[in-house]
């Protein structure tokens, strides 16, 4: 074994995104892509030498490529260990928890979240601190300038390592120890939730489905509900995880899951549905019949967090990303505690958290989670409903009729237009912000315009500031459209149209909710001239 340096040239765009950087498989596999963004990451980051990474991904094609590489690099730089999951696997949660509970310095996770995965798929990675959240901007910011820069790969010349056997060896004289993939996570979750009440619901014959979407989700999900919790075999579906995900789109929501949701609208429709995306850190609730929105489930949870046995002992606050509704708010103020709202993005609650300002966040994107980890956690939210209708006996819909009864239906919807030619939607941005100063004030297709922005966030913590994070349209009577580009496709430009409307009358909270919006969704067209701009008359994808 020798140490090796190989000379190299940097590659255009290394700029990780929301969630690290995500590309298509290809642009991966063009000799030392991946090599030049981990020796970026490698040569910002303070200290590496005797310290332990965490390394694990979500199973998807170029994983186990990826992480051999990686593993190799780690030891040239002087990392003392590696933990890795075994057979390269661990959920994007699992990776926040095997950090905290190990006290390594940081994790590499290796996923494009719920973005398609395969050959001909996207592979993405990122970097994961201490306290085991995203990498702060500051950080990304870091990397991206080094990658700009840097001329040399360190490695070492060794041969790949198995990962299937759980134990310790040693490469180019640093310990990679391959862990169990759920051990750290499920003791997390054992400490949280009233495994006896969700055993009793099983045993009781309670129905749930829960479709892992053929990722990373599976194994967790079948080792605990299965497992643990005595739900038949047979209640996680997809629970392998495949290179392809078997050809779906893990992502859950009415669209992406469409079996699921047919399977709950079945004459013999199980009590609950739940699936996971691709490296299970989102999660989508649905009950008999009945689609919860994201946003509501984040209020559901705040509502009733006392009665999981983790939470008991009330929430600091909570905080949500600014597109998601409003409904959270409500909970918050009645129940007196902080409800904080942060740009688009994970990595924003992990400050509130450190701090201890905050326990519960969530976002519209089918992301739930709290302090217990530095990450959305999928299963955590499937195991917070179910422990939640197990200590109320109600079902998944009533919780949710119950919220609407106490702080009305905050009627929300999401209309994404997807595969614009990027100057397209950045020419929709731009237009649509240069019309905002003249916007408040005025009413247009009949709704009177309190204020119009361009969504900025002082962080309360450390004082950063984050501006441009999505324009927002806000009515006199509190309803708003949100406008934004995505920052996780890799295929042109995602626009983003988030509509929300609170209908506190119980009588019209059953109004499909794209009629309910009809006059916002007439507004976004007339301010940002959608049709002009994209070249579509509706949205890809409504959910
Ligand atoms: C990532 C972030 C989420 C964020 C989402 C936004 O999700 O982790 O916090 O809500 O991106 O996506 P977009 O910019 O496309 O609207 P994930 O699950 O892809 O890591």
């Amino acid at each position: 074994m020798t140490h090796i340096t190989i000379p190299t040239t940097p590659f255009d765009g290394q700029r990780p995104g929301t969630s690290g950087l995500r590309k298509k498989v290809s642009v991966f596999q063009q000799p030392h892509y991946l090599e030049n963004f981990v020796q970026a990451l490698f040569d910002v980051l303070p200290e590496t030498a005797g310290l332990t990474l965490v390394l694990g991904g979500d199973g998807r094609y170029y994983n186990r490529v990826a992480i051999q590489t990686i593993l190799r690099m780690a030891a040239a730089k002087g990392y003392a260990r590696v933990l890795v999951g075994q057979g390269g696997i661990l959920s994007t949660p699992a990776v926040s928890a095997v950090i905290r509970r190990h006290g390594a310095s940081g994790g590499i996770v290796l996923s494009a979240s719920h973005n398609p995965g395969g050959p001909d798929g996207d592979f993405g990675i990122k970097y994961n601190v201490g306290n085991g959240g995203p990498a702060p901007e500051k950080l990304t910011d870091a990397v991206f300038e080094r990658s700009k820069v840097l001329t040399n790969i360190s490695t070492v010349d060794t041969a790949d390592i198995s990962l299937e056997t759980e134990g310790s060896q040693l490469l180019a004289g640093m310990e990679v120890v391959v862990i169990d993939p759920v051990a750290d996570y499920a003791a997390v979750m054992r400490e949280l939730f009233d495994f006896e009440a969700i055993r009793r619901l099983f045993a009781g014959g309670f129905r749930l489905r829960f479709d892992a979407m053929c990722a990373v989700g599976g194994p967790y999900a079948q080792a605990l509900l299965e497992g643990e919790l005595g739900a038949p075999a047979g209640t996680v579906v997809n629970g392998t995880p495949l290179e392809d995900f078997g050809g779906l789109h893990p992502d859950p929501n009415p669209v992406n899951a469409q079996d699921l949701i047919a399977h709950l609208l079945a004459e013999d429709a199980p009590d609950m549905g739940a699936a996971s995306d691709g490296d299970a850190d989102r999660n989508m609730i649905v009950g008999r019949k009945f689609v919860v929105s994201p946003s509501d489930s984040l209020a559901v949870i705040a509502a009733h967090a006392t009665l999981v046995p983790g939470y008991r002992g009330g929430i600091a606050g909570v905080a949500r990303s600014m597109p998601t509704s409003t409904a959270v708010d409500r909970v918050a103020k009645a129940q007196n505690i902080p409800c904080f709202e942060t740009p688009t993005g994970w990595k924003f609650f992990g400050n509130l958290m450190d701090a201890g300002r905050v326990t519960l966040c969530g976002e519209e994107s089918y992301g739930t989670g709290s302090s217990h980890v530095r990450e959305k956690d999928g299963l955590w939210a499937v195991l917070f409903w179910l422990n939640l209708i197990a200590a109320t006996g109600k079902s998944v819909e009533a919780l949710v009729r119950g919220l609407w009864a106490d702080y009305g239906r905050c009627v929300y919807s999401r209309h994404d237009y997807e595969g614009i030619a990027t100057a397209q939607a950045d020419a929709l941005m731009r237009e649509l912000r240069a019309s905002l100063p003249s916007l408040a004030g005025r009413a247009i297709e009949g709704l009177p315009i309190a204020f119009a922005d361009d969504f900025s966030y002082t962080d309360p913590v450390d004082g950063s500031v984050s501006h441009k994070q999505g324009v927002r349209v806000v009515m006199e009577d509190g309803s708003r459209v949100v406008f934004r580009l995505s920052g996780t496709g890799t295929e042109g430009a995602t626009l983003r149209v988030y509509l929300e409307r609170h209908e506190p009358d119980i009588a019209r909270h059953d109004i499909p909710a794209q009629e309910a919006l009809q006059p916002l969704i007439a507004l976004a067209e007339t301010v940002a001239q959608i049709r002009a701009f994209t070249g579509m008359d509706r949205p890809s994808v409504t959910t």
